[in-house]
């Protein structure tokens, strides 16, 4: 082949600059589905940080319950939904998982079908570096509480990240402070704009997808419903993309760019983390706005019935570098 000539070459270089410049284009590094998720995460059988009524078993109880479970194409996540609970005993068997890897700069697309929906329920989905916690910060990619929509994409950080100047985004920002202490731990929130994004509409649409991007510029939450015909190719077919170019994927539902917020200092190297928790620091709070019956805990202790729907079904988790 001939050389190329130098201004071609010089023109060259400008577009790799402004695709770097970009930074949006990832390789797929990780797929998880089915029974992966057992090699993926581990089971963490700890007390609730959020003093949930709550008993988080471990990996072979969960198995053994069927509060997990994994088919070619499906992990199930559950609470318990069969006992009444010892009032003095711990709380209703739940589960809580934790990837074992660790992530930076990267992209992680949920594939979900169903979440949980229960009075009392407090789910969510999350990336978090539990040994430096809050220092490492926090991003709350799916999470709320009692069934209650839309969804929360929130960031928690120590002081000094706050959100500010222009930040193309669908939903609707409640803080821009990130600083837990500061807020009375609410963080920086983004309502996302589409009350599918939570709960039982969640569900009765068929889920959907929830990605975040998290680079050293911005950290990006997007939804889109299960049957928005924008999802982008890439991210339905998630499974089999081996690149993706988030670029072209539209207006996320909550951006928190840095420009007042340095992401490389305020968030360490991140798992990713599935909870299921009940009551609690939030749900049990605000339990009695929430139009759902008797107390909380009462509820969790002698309603097994209320949680049959108390699950995540997971169709996949892939995650881009
Ligand atoms: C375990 O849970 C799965 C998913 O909900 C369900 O299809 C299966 O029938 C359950 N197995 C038993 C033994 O209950
Ligand atoms: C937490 O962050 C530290 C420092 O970045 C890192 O060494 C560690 O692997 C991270 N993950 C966990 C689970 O501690
Ligand atoms: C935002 O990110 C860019 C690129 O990594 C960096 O040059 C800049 O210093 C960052 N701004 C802040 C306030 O951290
Ligand atoms: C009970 C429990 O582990 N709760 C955690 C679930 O996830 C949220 C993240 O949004 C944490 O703040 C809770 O500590």
């Amino acid at each position: 082949m001939a050389p190329l000539p130098s201004s071609l070459l010089a023109a060259t270089g400008v577009i790799l600059m402004a695709l770097s410049v970009n930074g949006a284009s990832y390789s797929k590094t990780d797929t998880i589905v089915g029974s992966d998720f057992y090699s993926a995460f581990n089971f963490e059988n700890i007390p609730d940080p959020t003093h949930g009524r709550v008993n988080y078993v471990d990996g072979p109880t969960a198995q053994a319950r069927n509060l997990t479970f994994a088919s070619h194409d499906t992990f199930i996540l559950r609470a318990d939904h069969t006992n009444v609970l010892d009032p003095n005993g711990p709380g209703r068997d739940s589960v809580r998982i934790r990837s074992n890897k660790v992530f930076t700069s990267h992209v992680a697309v949920f594939n979900i079908r169903h979440m949980p929906e229960a009075c009392a329920s407090w789910p969510a989905v999350w990336e978090t570096n539990e040994s430096t916690w809050p220092n490492g910060g926090e991003i709350d990619i799916l999470e709320g509480v009692n069934n209650q929509p839309p969804n929360a994409a929130v960031l928690h950080t120590n002081a000094g990240c706050t959100i500010s100047g222009s930040r193309p985004m669908t939903g609707v920002s409640t803080g821009d402070n990130c600083d837990g202490d500061a807020t009375g731990g609410a963080g920086c929130g983004v309502h996302v704009a589409d009350d599918r994004s939570y709960g039982p509409a969640f569900n009765a649409n068929g889920g959907g997808w929830y990605a975040v991007e998290r680079t050293n510029e911005a950290i990006k939450v997007f939804f889109w419903p299960r049957d928005d015909p924008t999802v982008p190719s890439e991210v339905s077919g998630a499974t089999t993309s081996s690149q993706i170019h988030t670029e072209t994927w539209g207006t996320p539902s909550a951006a928190f760019p840095n420009t007042s917020c340095n992401i490389e200092e305020h968030f360490d190297e991140h798992n990713i983390i599935i909870n299921l928790t009940l009551c609690g620091d939030w749900a049990g709070n605000v339990y009695q706005f929430s139009g759902c019956p008797s107390t909380c805990v009462d509820f969790v202790n002698n309603s097994p019935e209320g949680f049959v729907d108390a699950f995540f079904d997971f169709a996949s988790i892939t995650v881009f570098q």
